[in-house]
Protein backbone atom coordinates (compact mmCIF):
# COMPACT_ATOMS: atom_id res chain seq x y z
CA UNK A 1 0.00 0.00 0.00
CA UNK A 2 1.09 3.32 -0.63
CA UNK A 3 -0.02 6.83 0.20
CA UNK A 4 0.47 10.76 0.68
CA UNK A 5 0.12 10.36 4.65
CA UNK A 6 -0.02 7.95 6.68
CA UNK A 7 -2.01 8.63 9.92
CA UNK A 8 -1.71 6.40 12.80
CA UNK A 9 -4.42 7.16 15.10
CA UNK A 10 -7.89 6.99 14.60
CA UNK A 11 -8.93 9.44 17.61
CA UNK A 12 -9.93 13.05 16.90
CA UNK A 13 -6.33 14.25 15.67
CA UNK A 14 -6.27 11.43 13.03
CA UNK A 15 -9.84 11.58 11.72
CA UNK A 16 -9.68 15.39 11.88
CA UNK A 17 -6.52 15.89 10.12
CA UNK A 18 -7.26 12.64 7.29
CA UNK A 19 -10.63 14.34 6.72
CA UNK A 20 -8.97 18.10 6.03
CA UNK A 21 -6.25 16.51 4.00
CA UNK A 22 -9.25 14.62 1.54
CA UNK A 23 -10.98 18.06 1.63
CA UNK A 24 -7.55 19.39 -0.24
CA UNK A 25 -7.33 16.38 -2.08
CA UNK A 26 -4.32 14.57 -0.34
CA UNK A 27 -4.87 10.93 0.11
CA UNK A 28 -4.22 9.50 3.37
CA UNK A 29 -4.69 6.08 5.02
CA UNK A 30 -5.54 6.11 9.16
CA UNK A 31 -4.61 2.81 11.08
CA UNK A 32 -6.12 2.31 14.65
CA UNK A 33 -5.70 -0.44 16.89
CA UNK A 34 -9.31 -0.16 18.60
CA UNK A 35 -12.60 -1.08 16.89
CA UNK A 36 -14.99 1.67 15.42
CA UNK A 37 -17.21 1.09 18.06
CA UNK A 38 -15.06 1.86 20.82
CA UNK A 39 -13.50 4.66 19.22
CA UNK A 40 -17.09 6.10 19.10
CA UNK A 41 -18.11 5.24 22.48
CA UNK A 42 -14.89 6.65 24.64
CA UNK A 43 -16.15 9.07 27.08
CA UNK A 44 -13.83 11.69 27.48
CA UNK A 45 -13.80 15.78 27.11
CA UNK A 46 -16.73 18.07 26.70
CA UNK A 47 -16.00 21.54 26.23
CA UNK A 48 -15.27 22.93 22.45
CA UNK A 49 -14.04 26.37 22.06
CA UNK A 50 -14.44 29.10 19.91
CA UNK A 51 -12.13 28.52 17.19
CA UNK A 52 -12.22 24.61 17.60
CA UNK A 53 -16.48 25.34 17.10
CA UNK A 54 -14.87 27.50 13.70
CA UNK A 55 -12.79 25.71 12.24
CA UNK A 56 -14.91 22.09 12.86
CA UNK A 57 -17.78 24.18 11.08
CA UNK A 58 -15.83 25.77 8.19
CA UNK A 59 -14.83 21.91 7.66
CA UNK A 60 -18.08 20.86 7.29
CA UNK A 61 -18.54 19.18 10.62
CA UNK A 62 -20.94 21.59 12.17
CA UNK A 63 -24.40 20.41 11.50
CA UNK A 64 -25.23 18.58 14.84
CA UNK A 65 -22.59 20.73 16.65
CA UNK A 66 -24.91 24.01 16.37
CA UNK A 67 -28.22 21.49 16.56
CA UNK A 68 -27.21 19.59 19.54
CA UNK A 69 -24.35 21.35 21.04
CA UNK A 70 -25.12 24.06 24.01
CA UNK A 71 -23.44 27.56 23.48
CA UNK A 72 -22.20 28.26 27.20
CA UNK A 73 -21.00 31.97 27.79
CA UNK A 74 -19.14 31.55 30.33
CA UNK A 75 -18.33 29.28 33.98
CA UNK A 76 -19.20 30.03 37.55
CA UNK A 77 -15.65 30.02 39.78
CA UNK A 78 -17.16 28.95 43.22
CA UNK A 79 -15.70 28.69 46.68
CA UNK A 80 -17.31 28.01 50.57
CA UNK A 81 -20.07 30.57 50.38
CA UNK A 82 -19.72 32.24 47.47
CA UNK A 83 -20.37 31.55 43.46
CA UNK A 84 -19.48 33.79 40.78
CA UNK A 85 -20.26 33.83 37.16
CA UNK A 86 -17.24 35.01 34.72
CA UNK A 87 -18.88 35.86 31.42
CA UNK A 88 -16.55 35.30 28.32
CA UNK A 89 -18.57 36.83 25.83
CA UNK A 90 -18.52 39.78 27.80
CA UNK A 91 -15.12 39.51 28.40
CA UNK A 92 -13.26 38.32 25.20
CA UNK A 93 -16.70 38.31 22.61
CA UNK A 94 -15.92 34.58 22.52
CA UNK A 95 -17.92 31.65 24.12
CA UNK A 96 -17.76 27.72 23.98
CA UNK A 97 -19.61 24.80 23.22
CA UNK A 98 -21.00 22.14 25.43
CA UNK A 99 -20.42 18.87 22.55
CA UNK A 100 -18.61 15.71 23.50
CA UNK A 101 -15.81 14.40 22.13
CA UNK A 102 -18.07 11.02 21.57
CA UNK A 103 -19.72 13.52 19.46
CA UNK A 104 -17.38 14.99 17.51
CA UNK A 105 -16.08 11.31 17.02
CA UNK A 106 -19.09 10.14 15.11
CA UNK A 107 -19.48 13.30 13.42
CA UNK A 108 -15.89 12.52 11.67
CA UNK A 109 -16.52 8.64 11.55
CA UNK A 110 -19.68 9.56 9.49
CA UNK A 111 -17.92 12.74 7.25
CA UNK A 112 -15.12 10.58 6.53
CA UNK A 113 -14.75 8.66 3.36
CA UNK A 114 -11.35 8.23 3.06
CA UNK A 115 -9.74 4.09 4.45
CA UNK A 116 -9.48 3.60 8.13
CA UNK A 117 -8.07 0.28 9.04
CA UNK A 118 -9.11 -0.68 12.35
CA UNK A 119 -8.07 -3.21 14.80
CA UNK A 120 -4.47 -3.37 13.62
CA UNK A 121 -1.88 -4.62 15.97
CA UNK A 122 1.95 -4.34 16.26
CA UNK A 123 1.99 -0.82 14.02
CA UNK A 124 5.83 0.20 13.76
CA UNK A 125 7.17 3.21 12.08
CA UNK A 126 10.49 2.50 9.93
CA UNK A 127 12.46 5.50 8.63
CA UNK A 128 11.07 8.37 9.60
CA UNK A 129 14.37 10.49 8.94
CA UNK A 130 14.55 9.38 5.34
CA UNK A 131 12.65 10.27 2.31
CA UNK A 132 11.15 6.59 2.26
CA UNK A 133 8.71 6.54 5.97
CA UNK A 134 6.88 3.55 6.11
CA UNK A 135 4.79 1.86 8.76
CA UNK A 136 4.06 -1.80 9.22
CA UNK A 137 1.41 -3.34 11.28
CA UNK A 138 -0.84 -6.78 11.66
CA UNK A 139 -4.59 -6.45 10.13
CA UNK A 140 -7.55 -7.99 11.83
CA UNK A 141 -6.72 -11.22 9.53
CA UNK A 142 -3.36 -11.42 11.53
CA UNK A 143 -1.77 -10.20 7.74
CA UNK A 144 1.23 -8.02 8.02
CA UNK A 145 1.09 -5.28 5.84
CA UNK A 146 3.59 -2.31 4.83
CA UNK A 147 2.21 1.25 4.48
CA UNK A 148 4.32 3.30 2.45
CA UNK A 149 4.33 7.45 2.34
CA UNK A 150 5.23 10.43 1.59
CA UNK A 151 4.93 11.36 5.63
CA UNK A 152 3.80 9.61 8.60
CA UNK A 153 1.25 11.73 10.82
CA UNK A 154 1.63 10.58 14.45
CA UNK A 155 -1.97 11.16 16.02
CA UNK A 156 -1.55 7.92 18.49
CA UNK A 157 -2.39 9.13 21.56
CA UNK A 158 -0.24 9.29 24.85
CA UNK A 159 0.11 5.02 24.48
CA UNK A 160 1.02 4.82 20.86
CA UNK A 161 4.72 3.81 18.96
CA UNK A 162 4.84 7.62 17.34
CA UNK A 163 6.54 9.56 19.94
CA UNK A 164 9.11 6.83 20.74
CA UNK A 165 10.10 6.72 17.30
CA UNK A 166 11.79 10.24 17.77
CA UNK A 167 15.48 9.00 19.20
CA UNK A 168 16.34 9.50 22.82
CA UNK A 169 19.54 11.84 21.22
CA UNK A 170 16.66 14.21 19.15
CA UNK A 171 13.59 14.78 21.83
CA UNK A 172 13.20 16.25 24.55
CA UNK A 173 10.69 15.62 27.25
CA UNK A 174 8.85 18.05 30.00
CA UNK A 175 6.91 16.31 32.99
CA UNK A 176 4.95 16.91 35.34
CA UNK A 177 2.20 15.06 37.91
CA UNK A 178 0.30 15.94 40.55
CA UNK A 179 -0.50 14.48 43.90
CA UNK A 180 -4.35 13.96 42.77
CA UNK A 181 -6.58 11.97 40.11
CA UNK A 182 -10.42 13.00 39.29
CA UNK A 183 -13.02 10.50 39.90
CA UNK A 184 -15.88 11.42 37.03
CA UNK A 185 -19.45 10.37 36.34
CA UNK A 186 -22.13 10.76 33.88
CA UNK A 187 -25.71 10.69 35.49
CA UNK A 188 -28.78 10.02 33.23
CA UNK A 189 -30.23 13.47 35.29
CA UNK A 190 -30.71 16.77 34.43
CA UNK A 191 -27.70 19.42 34.95
CA UNK A 192 -28.52 21.32 37.93
CA UNK A 193 -26.72 24.58 36.45
CA UNK A 194 -26.79 26.47 33.61
CA UNK A 195 -23.44 26.32 33.11
CA UNK A 196 -20.17 24.42 34.46
CA UNK A 197 -18.95 25.03 38.22
CA UNK A 198 -15.62 24.85 39.25
CA UNK A 199 -15.39 24.57 42.86
CA UNK A 200 -12.77 24.90 45.14
CA UNK A 201 -13.62 23.50 48.39
CA UNK A 202 -10.77 22.13 51.96
CA UNK A 203 -11.99 18.57 51.03
CA UNK A 204 -10.58 19.05 47.38
CA UNK A 205 -12.49 20.13 43.39
CA UNK A 206 -15.64 19.57 42.12
CA UNK A 207 -16.92 19.96 38.69
CA UNK A 208 -20.31 19.81 37.52
CA UNK A 209 -20.03 19.90 33.79
CA UNK A 210 -23.23 18.47 31.11
CA UNK A 211 -23.53 16.68 28.13
CA UNK A 212 -27.20 17.31 27.14
CA UNK A 213 -30.25 18.63 28.74
CA UNK A 214 -30.50 14.94 30.34
CA UNK A 215 -27.16 13.71 30.87
CA UNK A 216 -24.55 15.32 33.72
CA UNK A 217 -20.96 14.88 33.93
CA UNK A 218 -19.21 15.58 36.75
CA UNK A 219 -16.23 15.48 38.93
CA UNK A 220 -14.68 15.01 42.12
CA UNK A 221 -10.90 15.09 43.21
CA UNK A 222 -9.67 12.33 44.57
CA UNK A 223 -6.17 10.96 46.07
CA UNK A 224 -4.14 9.09 43.27
CA UNK A 225 -4.49 5.32 43.27
CA UNK A 226 -8.52 5.24 43.87
CA UNK A 227 -10.38 2.55 43.21
CA UNK A 228 -13.63 3.75 41.57
CA UNK A 229 -15.50 0.87 42.95
CA UNK A 230 -14.87 2.21 46.03
CA UNK A 231 -17.05 4.90 46.18
CA UNK A 232 -20.68 3.95 45.97
CA UNK A 233 -23.44 6.21 43.95
CA UNK A 234 -24.58 7.82 47.17
CA UNK A 235 -21.13 8.67 48.20
CA UNK A 236 -20.30 10.28 45.27
CA UNK A 237 -23.38 12.05 45.12
CA UNK A 238 -23.39 13.36 49.08
CA UNK A 239 -19.73 14.18 48.12
CA UNK A 240 -20.70 16.18 45.07
CA UNK A 241 -23.22 17.82 47.12
CA UNK A 242 -21.01 19.09 49.83
CA UNK A 243 -18.50 20.40 47.85
CA UNK A 244 -20.98 22.48 44.95
CA UNK A 245 -22.44 23.41 47.86
CA UNK A 246 -26.09 21.92 47.86
CA UNK A 247 -28.38 23.81 50.36
CA UNK A 248 -26.57 27.54 49.60
CA UNK A 249 -28.38 30.53 48.76
CA UNK A 250 -31.46 28.66 47.06
CA UNK A 251 -29.47 26.02 45.13
CA UNK A 252 -29.32 22.20 44.90
CA UNK A 253 -28.24 19.49 43.50
CA UNK A 254 -30.24 17.11 41.91
CA UNK A 255 -28.43 13.27 41.83
CA UNK A 256 -29.83 10.80 39.25
CA UNK A 257 -28.54 7.54 38.03
CA UNK A 258 -24.87 6.90 37.54
CA UNK A 259 -24.46 5.34 33.84
CA UNK A 260 -20.34 5.45 34.04
CA UNK A 261 -17.85 5.73 36.75
CA UNK A 262 -13.96 5.94 36.54
CA UNK A 263 -10.67 7.54 37.72
CA UNK A 264 -8.47 9.80 35.74
CA UNK A 265 -4.93 10.71 36.23
CA UNK A 266 -3.87 14.49 36.15
CA UNK A 267 -0.72 14.90 34.23
CA UNK A 268 1.56 18.03 32.06
CA UNK A 269 3.30 16.55 29.42
CA UNK A 270 5.40 18.15 26.58
CA UNK A 271 7.65 15.97 23.79
CA UNK A 272 9.31 18.81 21.78
CA UNK A 273 10.29 19.10 18.85
CA UNK A 274 6.57 18.07 17.16
CA UNK A 275 8.18 16.69 13.81
CA UNK A 276 11.41 14.26 13.10
CA UNK A 277 12.12 14.09 9.39
CA UNK A 278 8.82 13.07 7.68
CA UNK A 279 7.79 11.96 11.01
CA UNK A 280 5.14 14.97 12.31
CA UNK A 281 3.12 14.88 16.15
CA UNK A 282 -0.60 16.07 16.93
CA UNK A 283 -2.20 15.59 19.18
CA UNK A 284 -1.94 14.00 22.88
CA UNK A 285 1.16 12.24 21.04
CA UNK A 286 2.86 15.20 21.59
CA UNK A 287 1.39 16.89 24.89
CA UNK A 288 -1.04 15.94 27.67
CA UNK A 289 -2.53 18.59 30.02
CA UNK A 290 -4.50 17.91 32.83
CA UNK A 291 -8.07 18.02 32.03
CA UNK A 292 -9.26 21.36 34.76
CA UNK A 293 -8.55 23.63 31.85
CA UNK A 294 -10.87 21.90 29.27
CA UNK A 295 -7.79 21.80 26.94
CA UNK A 296 -6.77 18.63 25.63
CA UNK A 297 -8.66 17.84 22.44
CA UNK A 298 -9.17 21.77 21.69
CA UNK A 299 -5.36 21.47 21.31
CA UNK A 300 -5.46 18.37 19.19
CA UNK A 301 -7.35 19.93 16.96
CA UNK A 302 -5.35 23.24 16.67
CA UNK A 303 -2.56 21.37 15.94
CA UNK A 304 -3.86 19.32 13.18
CA UNK A 305 -5.52 22.54 11.88
CA UNK A 306 -1.73 23.61 11.33
CA UNK A 307 -0.68 20.70 10.36
CA UNK A 308 -3.15 20.45 7.43
CA UNK A 309 -2.48 23.37 6.29
CA UNK A 310 1.34 22.79 6.04
CA UNK A 311 1.36 19.88 4.76
CA UNK A 312 -1.40 20.88 1.80
CA UNK A 313 1.42 23.85 0.77
CA UNK A 314 4.15 21.04 1.49
CA UNK A 315 2.20 18.66 -0.94
CA UNK A 316 0.39 20.65 -3.28
CA UNK A 317 1.96 24.09 -3.66
CA UNK A 318 5.61 22.82 -3.11
CA UNK A 319 6.65 25.44 -0.54
CA UNK A 320 7.88 24.14 2.79
CA UNK A 321 7.87 27.33 4.91
CA UNK A 322 4.65 25.90 6.95
CA UNK A 323 5.81 22.72 7.64
CA UNK A 324 9.26 24.18 8.71
CA UNK A 325 7.92 26.21 11.32
CA UNK A 326 4.70 23.98 12.32
CA UNK A 327 6.29 22.53 15.74
CA UNK A 328 7.30 25.56 16.85
CA UNK A 329 3.97 27.67 15.58
CA UNK A 330 2.44 24.16 17.46
CA UNK A 331 4.45 24.45 20.55
CA UNK A 332 3.18 28.32 21.13
CA UNK A 333 0.10 27.46 21.51
CA UNK A 334 0.49 24.04 23.44
CA UNK A 335 2.71 26.05 26.11
CA UNK A 336 0.40 28.77 26.63
CA UNK A 337 -2.37 25.91 27.07
CA UNK A 338 0.07 23.72 29.13
CA UNK A 339 0.56 27.27 31.66
CA UNK A 340 -3.39 28.04 31.70
CA UNK A 341 -4.33 23.99 32.82
CA UNK A 342 -1.79 23.75 35.21
CA UNK A 343 -3.23 27.20 36.89
CA UNK A 344 -6.68 26.26 36.78
CA UNK A 345 -5.45 22.68 38.14
CA UNK A 346 -3.25 24.14 40.94
CA UNK A 347 -5.32 26.93 41.96
CA UNK A 348 -8.62 24.71 42.51
CA UNK A 349 -7.43 21.21 44.09
CA UNK A 350 -7.10 21.66 47.79
CA UNK A 351 -3.71 20.43 48.85
CA UNK A 352 -2.62 20.04 52.94
CA UNK A 353 -0.53 23.25 53.31
CA UNK A 354 -2.68 26.19 54.58
CA UNK A 355 -0.58 28.89 52.96
CA UNK A 356 -1.31 26.99 49.43
CA UNK A 357 -4.78 27.31 50.37
CA UNK A 358 -4.93 31.01 51.60
CA UNK A 359 -2.82 31.77 47.72
CA UNK A 360 -5.73 29.75 46.01
CA UNK A 361 -8.64 31.52 47.48
CA UNK A 362 -6.79 35.09 47.21
CA UNK A 363 -6.18 34.43 43.68
CA UNK A 364 -10.16 33.39 43.23
CA UNK A 365 -11.44 36.61 44.56
CA UNK A 366 -8.87 38.18 41.96
CA UNK A 367 -10.61 36.65 39.34
CA UNK A 368 -13.90 37.07 40.07
CA UNK A 369 -13.64 40.91 41.02
CA UNK A 370 -10.62 42.15 38.72
CA UNK A 371 -11.98 42.46 35.21
CA UNK A 372 -8.50 42.14 34.24
CA UNK A 373 -7.50 38.79 35.49
CA UNK A 374 -11.05 37.71 34.65
CA UNK A 375 -10.62 38.59 31.12
CA UNK A 376 -7.12 36.67 31.21
CA UNK A 377 -8.59 33.69 32.43
CA UNK A 378 -11.51 34.07 30.09
CA UNK A 379 -9.34 34.24 26.91
CA UNK A 380 -7.62 31.18 27.75
CA UNK A 381 -11.04 29.20 28.38
CA UNK A 382 -12.80 30.60 25.75
CA UNK A 383 -9.51 30.02 23.77
CA UNK A 384 -7.06 31.96 21.01
CA UNK A 385 -7.93 32.11 17.62
CA UNK A 386 -6.26 29.84 15.42
CA UNK A 387 -4.10 32.40 13.93
CA UNK A 388 -1.98 32.13 17.34
CA UNK A 389 1.20 30.69 16.62
P1 LIG B 1 -6.65 10.02 21.34
O1 LIG B 1 -8.07 10.44 21.44
O2 LIG B 1 -6.06 9.30 22.47
O3 LIG B 1 -6.54 9.14 20.02
C1 LIG B 1 -5.38 8.41 19.72
C2 LIG B 1 -5.80 7.20 18.93
O4 LIG B 1 -4.64 6.45 18.57
C3 LIG B 1 -4.92 5.06 18.74
N1 LIG B 1 -3.66 4.32 18.88
C4 LIG B 1 -3.10 3.62 17.86
N2 LIG B 1 -3.47 3.43 16.59
C5 LIG B 1 -2.67 2.63 15.82
N3 LIG B 1 -1.55 2.02 16.28
C6 LIG B 1 -1.16 2.19 17.57
N4 LIG B 1 -0.07 1.55 18.03
C7 LIG B 1 -1.93 3.02 18.42
N5 LIG B 1 -1.84 3.40 19.72
C8 LIG B 1 -2.89 4.19 19.97
C9 LIG B 1 -5.79 5.05 19.99
O5 LIG B 1 -6.54 3.84 20.10
C10 LIG B 1 -6.66 6.26 19.77
O6 LIG B 1 -7.85 5.95 19.06
O7 LIG B 1 -5.71 11.27 21.02
P2 LIG B 1 -5.97 12.59 20.13
O8 LIG B 1 -6.64 12.22 18.82
O9 LIG B 1 -4.71 13.32 20.11
O10 LIG B 1 -7.08 13.41 20.91
C11 LIG B 1 -6.78 13.97 22.16
C12 LIG B 1 -7.97 13.91 23.09
O11 LIG B 1 -8.61 12.64 23.01
C13 LIG B 1 -7.56 14.17 24.53
O12 LIG B 1 -6.71 15.31 24.62
C14 LIG B 1 -8.70 14.42 25.49
O13 LIG B 1 -9.71 13.44 25.41
C15 LIG B 1 -8.11 14.45 26.89
N6 LIG B 1 -9.14 14.21 27.89
C16 LIG B 1 -9.92 15.23 28.24
N7 LIG B 1 -9.67 16.46 27.72
C17 LIG B 1 -10.43 17.48 28.06
O14 LIG B 1 -10.21 18.58 27.56
N8 LIG B 1 -11.48 17.31 28.95
C18 LIG B 1 -11.78 16.09 29.49
O15 LIG B 1 -12.73 15.95 30.24
C19 LIG B 1 -10.99 15.00 29.14
N9 LIG B 1 -11.24 13.77 29.65
C20 LIG B 1 -9.33 12.93 28.44
C21 LIG B 1 -10.43 12.73 29.31
C22 LIG B 1 -8.49 11.86 28.13
C23 LIG B 1 -8.69 10.60 28.67
N10 LIG B 1 -7.73 9.58 28.39
C24 LIG B 1 -6.85 9.71 27.27
C25 LIG B 1 -7.29 8.64 29.32
C26 LIG B 1 -10.67 11.48 29.82
C27 LIG B 1 -9.82 10.39 29.52
C28 LIG B 1 -10.16 9.05 30.10
C1 LIG C 1 -16.24 17.62 30.78
O1 LIG C 1 -17.40 17.98 30.53
O2 LIG C 1 -15.90 16.43 30.70
C2 LIG C 1 -15.23 18.61 31.22
C3 LIG C 1 -15.55 19.95 31.18
C4 LIG C 1 -14.63 20.88 31.61
C5 LIG C 1 -13.39 20.47 32.05
C6 LIG C 1 -13.07 19.14 32.07
C7 LIG C 1 -13.99 18.20 31.66
O3 LIG C 1 -12.50 21.40 32.49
Amino acid sequence: MRTEVAVIGAGPAGLLLAHLLARAGIDSVVVETRSQEYVASRIRAGILEHAAVELLTSAGLGDRLHAEGHEHRGVYLQWPGERHHLDFLNLTGRSVHVYGQTEVQKDLVAAHQGPVVYEVTDTRLHDVHTDRPHLTFVDRDGVRRRLDATVIAGCDGSFGPSRAAVPESARRVFERTYPYSWLGILADVAPSTDELIYAWHPDGFALHSMRSPSVSRLYLQVPNGTDPAHWSDRQVWDELAKRLGHGQNGWTLTPGPITDKSVLPMRSFVQTPMRHGNLFLAGDAAHIVPPTGAKGLNLAIADVALLARALTAMLRERTTALIDTYSDNALRRVWRCTHFSWWMTTMLHASDDPFDAQLQLSQLRWVTTSTAAATGLAENYAGLPLTFA
